[in-house]
């Protein structure tokens, strides 16, 4: 279901047409309003009355996260405090978070592209949206909330955490949409089970599942032991928070870029230079539309490429793989480049495992080390040692054909690693502390 029929199928070139107004409109505000955009500006040599074409685009500068903490905390807000509505920031692994502030009018933009998000989930107003995206100043569980609300869907306040009860009240109150990281969603379905309630006797028909990486074999597990259909959702508290991108129910194939608000590129991290659609490389956005807090080509780190291709669905926008990994998750051992994702698509493929892993990086000497610990399924855990053995093996000779380095696998026992009610935490870097 489209929940935007005009813009989200808007043809290519009155999308650029339109993009085009609206970055000349951001730029100038910027450029009047934030004291950081003139001088990156300035030095950059560019005026905001330049900017002709959306190929200019890639004369503005960059902003970055360290942007953001040296103008901690409203340091790069483009109107007076007297106009921000709302306040949320995320916590980053170092130091200050990052702080992101709305106007009214951003916070009406935000709940009517959650709107088209859990639309793309065909979500309607007959639906009960169970809500267990964090609230507070996470913006999964707010973003969430108000779009759901918008489309008239009754909305449960679950928050993260007490999974017991969060089971018991999808089961009373009928919940049919669960929104939730993936891990959590994972979790909940452990939970349930050791409650002995069977997910194929409650209504739950769709999960609006984001905030963290998640592969296609982790979907497959979520949609078998959930018993839902799930879809990818992405966003980022600085661009807006959830509501940048979504995946369709109906192709699951890729994430339709909201453009009308948010100008993607897709550069290379190292040279910074622009790359064509399909090229893989880190996903930069400009906010076109926002009031309070908009932000030039930011780099997200995050990697994916960009494919202008119809969609089956309808929507004509332009739409992201997967975020595969993070360019500061990206581990390097001995030399080697690691995404933790390559990891777990590993893991996934193998029967008796579950979605349930830790990647223990250290340092031996001058030598890096990689340890990856997995738990085993119940009926594996019972198992003969050999049997264990034999698969441990197996695991390390995946591994190694797929990255070219040597892991130390260690299955653990079933529910021996942490579980997460939000993002979960699946690397510890010892080498760092
Ligand atoms: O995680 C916003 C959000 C909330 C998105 C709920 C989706 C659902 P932050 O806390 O600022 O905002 O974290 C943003 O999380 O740069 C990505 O690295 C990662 N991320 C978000 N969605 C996905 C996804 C929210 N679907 C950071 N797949 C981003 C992979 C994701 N990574």
């Amino acid at each position: 279901m489209i929940w935007d029929e005009e813009f989200e199928t808007l043809p290519r070139e009155a999308m650029q047409a339109l993009q085009l107004k609206r970055l000349q409109q951001v730029a100038q505000r910027v450029y009047n309003t934030v004291p950081f955009y003139k001088r990156a500006f300035d030095q950059a040599g560019i005026k905001p009355d330049s900017i002709k074409t959306l190929a200019d685009l890639a004369k503005l500068p960059f902003t970055i996260k360290d942007d953001l903490r040296e103008n901690y905390p409203f340091g790069m807000f483009s109107v007076p405090m007297s106009e921000v509505v709302r306040i949320h920031a995320s916590s980053g692994t170092t130091g200050k978070p990052t702080v992101v502030g709305y106007t009214r009018r951003d916070i009406n933009t935000w709940a009517e592209l959650m709107a088209r998000t859990l639309s793309c989930g065909n979500v309607t107003k007959g639906d009960i949206v169970h809500n267990a995206y964090g609230y507070g100043l996470f913006t999964g569980g707010l973003g969430a909330h108000y779009g759901a609300e918008r489309i008239g869907a009754s909305v449960i306040p679950m928050s993260g955490g007490n999974t017991k009860k969060q089971i018991m009240i999808m089961q009373d109150f009928g919940s049919t949409v669960l929104t939730s990281t993936p891990s959590y969603a994972l979790f909940m379905a452990e939970t349930a089970a050791e409650m002995g309630v069977d997910f194929k006797s409650l209504k739950l028909r769709v999960g609006i599942f984001g905030a963290e990486p998640w592969s296609d074999n982790m979907r497959k597990e979520i949609e078998e032991k959930l018993n839902i259909s799930a879809i990818d959702i992405y966003g980022l508290s600085e661009v807006i928070g959830p509501g940048v991108a979504s995946e369709c129910e109906e192709a699951k194939c890729g994430l339709h870029i909201f453009e009308d608000h948010f100008i993607p590129e897709i550069i290379d991290p190292n040279t910074k230079e622009v790359l064509p659609y399909g090229e893989k490389g880190e996903l930069v956005f400009t906010c076109i539309t926002k009031e309070a807090f908009p932000l030039i080509r930011y780099r997200t780190r995050d990697i994916s490429a960009l494919h202008a291709e119809p969609c089956r669905c309808g929507r004509t926008l332009v739409r992201m793989d997967r975020v595969s990994g993070r360019s500061d998750d990206m581990l390097i051992i001995r030399g080697v480049n690691v995404f933790p994702s390559q990891i777990e698509s590993v893991l996934m493929e193998i029967e008796g495992l579950e979605p349930h892993y830790m990647i223990i990086v250290d340092r031996e000497g001058s030598l890096d080390t990689l340890e990856v610990q997995v738990e085993v399924n119940e009926r594996l855990f019972s198992d003969e040692i050999k049997v264990l053995e034999a698969m441990e093996a197996r695991i390390t000779k995946d591994i190694k054909e797929m990255l070219g380095v040597a892991a130390k696998v260690k299955l653990v026992e079933p529910k021996t690693i942490e579980r997460s009610m939000g993002k979960a935490k699946r690397v510890i870097d010892k080498r760092k502390m």
